[in-house]
């Protein structure tokens, strides 16, 4: 199982240790391609390639994959490209969010495709991946 997660990098990195939380427990469903997206050295110069080339490997990642599950808590206008493009491709697209009723935007919870899982602590958030998963 190939799982795509996506996650806020320029939108914001307040639920960096999120992301690696929730990477590490996919990690138990399968090979996650994006693990970068928990790791705090993102957004440093290391890190640094082209805008391009990360275009290039993210759409090649998201035609790849078998699922993709996206943390939207944070918004991103990244994460939300790649909902689209992941609908298109015809993947499954689970997007978690932990925020306020009504502060999701309505592109997302008003798209009947994506399953939407709102959750409020990391035990439900565990429950909601073993309900995808298993
Ligand atoms: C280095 C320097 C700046 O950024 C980097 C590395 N950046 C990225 N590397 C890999 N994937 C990325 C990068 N920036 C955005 N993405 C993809 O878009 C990820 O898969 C995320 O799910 C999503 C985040 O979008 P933004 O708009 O929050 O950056």
């Amino acid at each position: 199982m190939k799982i795509y997660f996506c996650g806020s990098i320029r939108g914001g990195r307040e639920d960096a240790d999120l992301y690696a939380y929730l990477i590490w427990e996919l990690k138990k469903y399968g090979t996650v391609l994006t693990e970068h997206i928990g790791n705090d050295a993102v957004l440093t110069p290391e890190f640094e390639g082209s805008d391009q080339n990360i275009w290039q490997q993210d759409t090649g990642w998201l035609r790849e994959c078998d699922i993709v599950i996206a943390e939207c808590t944070r918004p991103s206008l990244g994460v939300g490209y790649e909902l689209a493009y992941a609908e298109n491709l015809n993947k499954p697209v689970h997007v978690l969010y932990r925020g306020q009723p009504g502060s999701l935007s309505a592109m997302i919870t008003g798209d009947p495709y994506f399953v939407i899982h709102t959750y409020s602590d990391q035990t439900s958030l565990l429950a909601i991946l073993e309900s995808i998963f298993c």
